[in-house]
């Protein structure tokens, strides 16, 4: 059975509303390892990640926001993914702004390089997160982790990311806000583009299939980052950057059950909740709901169809 590793990335750096950083104590009140071991996987909780007090950082950009906190972050959590990965353990990271994957995604790339596998990255999110520290107008990091991982320019000041994954190698799903600049660069590349248009017309199996099918082919590893904005406002308000038109609960629910059919997905990040805007912790429930149907949690054993 796999072992999962809970690690707490108290990370508010990559936005400027706070919250965010209440996130790992929030799915800890939600009960996410309680759901984990019922499911029958032994977890340890690691506890949260801390970083050293930090010299400010300036940036080509003035524009850019907490830089020398976000690149502390993306250090330090590469660090503690590519470590849990190592182990051969399931890395599942309670954040946190967005940015914090910045560092996960750059572990888990180490990780696979040095495995001799193939990254893969399933984004489901309501935004691109495709901008650089040199686009970004509203200067909030956790806009820019798909580019870093894309090995987009501009990121010079971070630690070289590992092992650049690839365009046809990652997939955005679920997104409905993509500024001008990161839609003229998402152009140049041949990054998967599952926006709502798409998920409205194909639904959300086709699609998705298609990716998972790529990942099987390959022996990938994959990487699934979910930003609580992929969902539908109305069913989790607690996120700072609500966009209308995402996901539904039972969307939401199937993206996870087929992901856990799959049976590929090596590290997750849970991020930018944030608790101090959630409704009497219903978001907070909801997303570790959703971590239940990713790790097997289902209404009715039926025959699946398998990738293993
Ligand atoms: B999130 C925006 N593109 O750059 C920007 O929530 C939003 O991690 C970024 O997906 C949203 O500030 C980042 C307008
Ligand atoms: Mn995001
Ligand atoms: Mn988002
Ligand atoms: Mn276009």
């Amino acid at each position: 059975m796999t072992q999962i590793s809970l690690i707490g990335a108290p990370v508010d750096s990559g936005q400027r509303r706070l919250g965010c950083l209440m996130g790992p104590a929030a799915y800890r009140v939600a009960g996410l390892a309680t759901v984990l071991t019922e499911l029958g996987y032994p977890t340890t909780d690691l506890g949260d990640v801390t970083l050293p007090p930090l010299q400010p950082i300036a940036s080509p950009n003035p524009a850019v926001d907490q830089l020398a906190e976000t690149i502390a972050w993306t250090d330090a959590l590469s660090a503690s993914v590519r470590d849990v990965l190592g182990q051969g353990r399931l890395p599942v990271i309670m954040g946190g702004d967005h940015s914090l994957a910045l560092g996960t995604v750059a572990g888990a790339a180490a990780h696979a390089e040095a495995a001799g596998r193939p990254l893969f990255v399933l984004w489901l999110d309501a935004h691109s997160d495709f901008h650089t520290p040199l686009t970004t107008t509203s200067g909030n990091l956790h806009g820019t982790p798909v580019a870093y991982i894309a090995g987009r320019d501009g990121f010079e000041q971070f630690p070289p990311f590992p092992a650049v994954v690839p365009g046809e190698r990652i997939c955005l799903f679920g997104i409905r806000s993509v500024d001008a600049a990161e839609h003229a660069a998402l152009h140049e590349t041949d990054i998967a583009i599952n926006d709502m248009r798409v998920l409205d017309e194909r639904g959300i199996v086709a699609p998705l299939r298609d990716f998972l099918e790529l990942v099987h082919a390959q022996n990938g590893m994959l990487h699934v980052s979910l930003d609580v904005d992929f969902l539908d406002p109305s069913i989790a308000p607690a996120v700072g950057t609500t966009v209308p038109g995402g996901a539904t609960f039972r969307e939401a629910h199937l993206v996870c059950e087929l992901i856990h059919e799959s049976g590929l997905m090596t590290s997750l990040d849970l991020v930018e909740l944030n608790p101090f805007l959630d409704d009497r912790g219903r978001t907070a429930k909801l997303m570790v709901d959703l971590v239940g149907s990713l790790m097997g949690k289902k209404v009715f054993d039926r025959p699946t169809r398998s990738f293993n």
